[in-house]
């Protein structure tokens, strides 16, 4: 018989491998260092620093899963989802920053794009140098991004943009902006575009006044007639599996980042219940306060589990969009659920930034929202398993 881990109790640890654990140390050595002193002042101050990518870059916590030889680690999704998992223990809008760069906007640009475009942007989203933005969402076309309404039209030389996207993580203090237009070109269908900064007619102003995620800048894009060459094309995909192409990723990183957050909180819970003392014991010694930690303890496990076995079955080729969904809504389901009880347990306290839970809570409040609502995804799991469309 084995000894049992409180805190580890399917022995997470043991079923990783030497590199795997070696970047989740380096992942949760920087969250410690650079991210936990930041957080509550970027948080009350609604403020990003920008210098955080540089730093992320540095620690090869970028592109994770991208090819050494454009700059990234070339490590497995595993490994991606242990670096997600320690970032967002921290918060939310920082893994938000790191998944949107790597996922949304490296993992395009490699798979779907030209050698001379993963030449000219890889390397410098690799270090933070640039910093990169994904554009689907519109304000008419939210869950339903095949409604979109920005076009790209054939022009001498290139195509000329328009349209507008909102709720675009990172897009104020973008470099990149990947974008997702219906091309008249190609039978109207949704083609992918890497814009740079500065082009005329291109602007991504802040959304201000979130109550959630306000460590990560979010803004809209802009694209006012916007000119591009040819060379802004990301020709090899066509369609909405581009942009789910990369959703599939970073739903999953998602589904390990929030297990983080839901792990700070219930270890916060559990040192706040031993340390405070009502009718005269720990409330950790009261049998709903020992409920609340199992409760916790249970879906954290269980979900850690489920994301690593989605991690194996995505480095061994094997996944399906489906397990994603499964993951992704289930995970960010109960962390919201234990952000929220954590915030309980703490009492009065627990209103306050100096405890962080309910900044948890709060932010569990976009990331079970973005990258497919809570409903969307069963949405997904019921077509998939009735064959009945039930969208519209
Ligand atoms: P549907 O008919 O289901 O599919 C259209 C085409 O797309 C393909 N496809 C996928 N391909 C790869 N992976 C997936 N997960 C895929 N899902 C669909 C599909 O095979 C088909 O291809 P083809 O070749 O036959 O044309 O499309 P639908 O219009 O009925 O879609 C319905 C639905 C609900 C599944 C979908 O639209 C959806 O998932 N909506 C949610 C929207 C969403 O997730 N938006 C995310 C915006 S980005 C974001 O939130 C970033 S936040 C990041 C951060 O800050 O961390
Ligand atoms: P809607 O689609 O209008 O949904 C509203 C409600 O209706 C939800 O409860 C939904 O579940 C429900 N609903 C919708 N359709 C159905 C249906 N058929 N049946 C039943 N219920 C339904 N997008 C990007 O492209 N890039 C980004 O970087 C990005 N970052 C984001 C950052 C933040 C802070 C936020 C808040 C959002 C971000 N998003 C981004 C957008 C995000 O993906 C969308 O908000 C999300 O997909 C939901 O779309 P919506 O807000 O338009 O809601």
């Amino acid at each position: 018989m084995g000894s049992f881990a409180w805190e580890d109790p399917f022995l997470l640890d043991d079923q990783l491998n030497e590199d795997e654990r070696m970047i989740r140390d380096t992942a949760a050595a920087f969250a410690a260092d650079k991210l936990a002193p930041r957080v509550e002042e970027a948080y009350l101050e609604e403020r990003t620093d920008p210098e955080i990518f540089r730093e992320m870059g540095e620690s090869g916590l970028l592109g994770v899963t991208i090819p050494e030889e454009y700059g990234g680690v070339g490590a497995g999704y595993v490994s991606y989802g242990l670096v997600a998992r320690e970032v967002e223990r921290i918060d939310s809008g920082y893994r938000s920053m790191m998944s949107v760069q790597s996922s949304l906007v490296m993992h395009p640009i490699f798979a779907y794009g030209t050698e001379e475009q993963r030449q000219k942007y890889l390397p410098k989203l690799a270090s933070g140098e640039w910093i990169g933005c994904f554009g689907l969402t519109e304000p008419d076309a939210g869950s339903d991004p095949g409604g979109m309404k920005t076009r790209a039209e054939k022009i001498d030389g290139g195509y000329r943009l328009h349209g507008s996207k909102m709720w675009i993580s990172n897009a104020p203090i973008a470099d990149v902006f990947v974008v997702w237009a219906k091309s008249a070109a190609h039978d109207n269908q949704i083609k992918g575009f890497v814009l740079d900064k500065g082009l005329k007619g291109l602007s991504a102003p802040k959304i201000g006044g979130k109550l959630s995620l306000r460590a990560s800048i979010t803004g809209e894009i802009v694209l006012d007639n916007v000119e591009v060459g040819e060379d802004a094309l990301l020709p090899n995909v066509s369609g909405l599996k581009g942009p789910f192409g990369c959703l599939n990723r970073a739903r999953y990183g998602i589904s390990w980042g929030v297990m983080g957050a839901a792990e700070d909180c219930w270890f916060r819970a559990r040192q706040y219940g031993l340390d405070r003392k009502q009718f005269n014991r720990p409330l950790a010694q009261t049998q709903l306060f020992q409920k609340k930690l199992a409760d916790m303890q249970t879906e954290i496990a269980l979900g850690l589990q489920g994301s690593l076995r989605l991690g194996r079955l995505m480095d061994e080729g094997k996944f399906a969009p489906e397990m994603i969904s499964i993951m992704k809504r289930n995970n960010c389901g109960k962390a919201l659920d234990i952000a929220r009880m954590a915030r309980d347990m703490h009492g009065g306290n627990g209103i306050q930034i100096e405890y962080q839970v309910m900044r948890h809570a709060q932010n569990l409040e976009t990331v079970n929202t973005y990258e497919g609502t809570h409903d969307v995804h069963a949405l997904i799991l019921g077509r998939a398993q009735t064959g009945l469309q039930a969208f519209f």
